[in-house]
Parts: structure tokens; sequence; C-alpha cells
């Protein structure tokens, strides 16, 4: 990787020579694990290390004048930036005139200008060789302690046994694509992970009554990320490197306890913010039906949620979405996008009228003066049609094969097992059947869930569909229908049964 040899010079140098050395990260999973596994191994290194994570509200996202204050006045001599930086060109620029080094290790998108740094650590830079370009931030983060275990002569395998659980959390939660290099870390760290010894993970998963013996990616990103980003989202995203950090079982079930009830907090204000959203969108239903990018404000909704608000009103729609938090005559937004309209692409097209932004493709953020919202909105509207074509808020739902129902079994689930783990670019995968005779219709759960005995004439089998359980008035006894599903196991009362997994069904024609 590029500058890697750079970067780990000047970090044994600072181990060498007592140096402070700051580690500052972003307040979301990335970024917390990036921090916990540079803080743990610089201190188990013998260094003098400190960290800072910004609180989203107070100080925003990314670098800022204020931290390098705060490393002049401290005395830190080095300052490792993760997960965040790539665009801090000012900053690191700030920091030399005070004689403060610099390395930034990133995963964003680079802009044209880069940080002068002593050392940039970011595959996506374009003169970086680095072969695979989708490490999340703790990914990068961890190439540089694997450096380090390396110069430092330490054991590789304790190391990646250590530290391997932790870089899995952070990449599932980043939502990267689990392809390539990303696939062997997030891999053998689920195995790890299911023998973790690091306490903040042990006490994390028994709050989220995680069975230790059936983890998957989605076990990571719907249990435990939500619980971690909680921290960063509603209150103090210390709390998340702490609970990461912490020694005893004792400590780290206090701060599992903490972020399992922030989260439930999190949960009833991202409810009543999407219910808000929603009716803003059947008010001026005209204009947003025109609307190619749906932009929505309000005064004082909750900056932290506003980001998994977005990506739910994108699934819904199959519409980017981009929910702005006002807050007098400023306004911060979140963005999320649909395959096909590159976000970070339509900001920079907007870049004149906003004060910050940056991202991915799919997720952003933005910064912009209120009264600029609406000349934004037809802006990036504007830019929108150029790009998008109405078939493209088609939702689609990609089927790989058919498969007949005899082949709707274990034997099947256990050999597709070893495509896992699931996830962005590596998706379960879907099958498609035809021609099934229904022979008994049940609703789940209140009527929300539906539950269908199916047959294909000589194998019968059993499928579950979640939250399809207004369809169940459509079906009925003897209806004939096609079916979009995956396989997986399920264990009922200790037994393990196949089950299939509604994604989508019709009836036959
Ligand atoms: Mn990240």
């Amino acid at each position: 990787m590029k500058s890697m040899d750079c970067a780990v010079e000047r970090v044994i140098k600072a181990i060498r020579d007592k140096e402070k050395i700051l580690i500052f990260g972003d307040y979301d999973v990335d970024g917390i694990t990036s921090t916990a596994i540079l803080v743990r191994f610089l201190k188990e290194a013998g260094a003098q290390v400190l960290y800072q994570i910004p609180d989203r509200f107070r100080d925003g996202y990314g670098l800022k004048h204020s931290v390098i204050d705060f490393c002049k006045d401290e005395k830190v001599n080095l300052l490792i930036t993760v997960d965040c930086g790539i665009t801090s060109v000012d900053e690191v620029a700030y920091a030399a005139g005070f004689g403060i080094d610099v390395i930034v290790t990133d995963h964003h998108e680079c802009k044209k200008e880069l940080p002068a740094a002593v050392a940039v650590l970011n595959p996506k830079q374009p003169d970086c060789e680095y072969p695979f370009k989708n490490l999340a931030g703790v990914g990068v983060a961890f190439k540089l302690l694997e450096a380090l275990t390396q110069a430092l002569k330490k054991d590789k395998n304790a190391f990646f046994d250590a530290y391997i659980d932790v870089v899995t959390v952070g990449t599932i939660a980043d939502v990267m694509p689990l392809i390539g290099e990303n696939r062997i870390l997030v891999k053998n760290g689920i195995d790890r992970l299911m023998k973790t010894t690091n306490p903040g993970l042990k006490a994390l998963m028994k709050q989220a009554s995680v069975d230790m013996n059936h983890i998957t990616a989605n076990t990571i990103g719907f249990a435990l990320a939500p619980r971690i980003n909680a921290a960063g989202r509603m209150d103090d995203p210390k709390l998340g490197v702490e609970l990461l950090l912490a020694e005893t079982d004792e400590a780290a079930e206090e701060k599992a306890k903490q972020l399992d009830s922030i989260n439930r907090e999190r949960q009833a204000i991202e409810q009543e913010t999407y219910e808000e959203a929603l009716s803003m969108l059947k008010e001026k239903a005209e204009q947003f039906e025109k609307d190619s990018v749906l932009v929505l404000a309000k005064e004082g909704w909750h900056s932290g949620i506003i980001g998994i608000v977005a990506s739910k009103i994108t699934d819904k729609f199959n519409k980017p979405c981009i929910l702005l938090s006002s807050d007098g005559a400023e306004s911060k937004g979140s963005g999320r996008s649909i395959r096909g309209f590159n976000l970070f692409e339509a900001l920079s097209a907007c870049g004149h009228l906003l004060a910050r932004f940056g991202g991915h493709e799919l997720a952003a953020g933005l910064t912009l003066e209120t009264e600029k919202i609406a000349v934004f909105r037809e802006t990036i509207n504007a830019y929108a049609v150029t790009c998008l074509s109405s078939e493209d808020f088609i939702p689609t739902l990609m089927v790989d094969t058919k498969l007949p129902m005899g082949y709707a079994n274990l034997h099947t689930v256990d050999k597709l097992s070893v495509l896992e783990p699931f996830g962005m670019h590596n998706p379960n995968p879907v099958f498609f059947c035809t021609d099934l005779r229904v022979l008994g219709v049940h609703t789940m759960g209140d009527g929300k869930h539906l539950r269908l005995q199916l047959s294909d004439g000589q194998v019968q089998a059993q499928a579950v569909g979640f939250s399809m359980g207004s369809l169940a008035e459509k079906l009925t006894v003897n209806s004939s229908v096609d079916i979009v599903f995956n396989l997986e196991a399920n264990i009922y009362r200790g037994e393990r049964r196949v089950q299939i997994l509604l994604k989508d069904l019709r009836l036959s024609s």
C-alpha cells in the first residue's frame, strides 16, 4: 500500500521516543472499531497514546482545527486519523505549522488535492497500487497494524486472533463489499467471533442475546453494529471505544448495558422521524412524485438518526433520498442512493451550494445554509434527470437460478454455506420456482407475516414471508403461485429444518 513504509517508520519512531500519539476517528462503527484497534495495539507496544472521536452534534464529521489545537496544548507529536482525514488538506497543513506530524488512514473517496501528511494510507488514492480497493476504514487501520506487527517482529497469528473479530464488525457495519480481501477477513473474523476473548464483544453479544454458535454477517449487521452505532448517533461515541477496550467482563457488561438502552431510545426516535418524513411526502405527493431525488428537511430532526431514516425511505420508494436536519441558518443532511446514481458525484455537481460534503457512491453527508435547501433540491433533481430514467426507479430483484422443490432441502443449504459470508456484493443466492400449488395459507405475528404450505405435485414445503401477511387474502387453497426465495436452515424446537424464505410471489399466469 502506498506510503506504508513511511507510516510504519514514523509510528515506530513515536513508540521508541515515547512521543504522544493521538488517534482521531469517526463516530460510526467503522471509526470506533478503527480507533479501538489502533489504541490497543499501540498501548501494548508501549506507546503513549490518546484518542478522540468527534461529537456528531458539537464537532461534526472529520478533522477540525480544534483537534490540532488540542494536539498543540497536549504536546501531541503524531496525529493518526482513522476512517477520515483524506480531505483534510487545511487541517493537516495547520498541524504542520506547529510541527505536528499527521498520518492519514482512510478509505473514503479522494478529492483532487490530498493532505500533505507524513503518510497517506488509502487504497483509493489514484497512484496506490494496492490491489484491493474496498477495505473499510478499519481494514486500512488493520493493514497498518499488520505492517507494524511485521516490523516489530511480533507473532502474526496472535495478532490476527486478537484483532480480526473487531475488524470484521467494522467492515460489515460499514457495508463494505464482502469480496476479495474483505471476504477473507470477514470469514475468518466470524469464526473468531464465536470464540472471541474480547470482553466488550462478549458482553455485547450477551446483551443482544446472540447465539454464540450461530454467528453470521447478519448477526453483526443487525445485532452488534446498531448497538455500537447508537453511541455515536445519540450520545458519546467514546462509549463504543470504551466497550471494545474494556479489560474486565464487569466493565464491559456495564458499557454493553448502556449501549443497549441508548439503542432502544434510538429506535423510538427513528420511528417518529420516519413517520414524519412519510407524512411530508404524502402532503406534497405531486411534487415528490416528479422528483428523482427526495430532499426533505425539518428543524430539529435528530441529526444522528436522519441517515437511517433516509435509507428506509430509499428502500421504500426506490429513489435516492436526502434528509436534512435544520438548526437555524445551517442544515446538516445525510443521503442514501440507489444503484445507478452516484450520490458523491451528484453532490459534487451541487458543490457550489454546499458548505461541506463527503462520502461514497451510495451514502453521503452534507452541510449547507438552510435558505439554500430549495435551490439545492432543484439543482440535484436537474442533475438527476441527466443520469436517471424512470426505469431506474423500478425495484429490481436479481434471481440467480431456478430451483426445483426437490432440491429445497438441508443438503442444498449445507452445500450453499461454502459461499458465506453473505452480504454486500456477495448476496445470499436467490431462487425461483413456478407453478406451485398452495395447500395452506396462514399468517403469523398478528397478520404481519405470511406462512404457506406449498407443493409441486411431488414435494411439499413450508414457506415464510416476513411482512407479507397482507398477501394472505389474495391467496386461497389451490391457488397456483410463482415464488422467489432464499433457502435457509431454521432451528425449531431443537430440530434443524429447511425454510423457504419468500422474497416475492405472484399468482402463476
Ligand atoms: Mn468508514
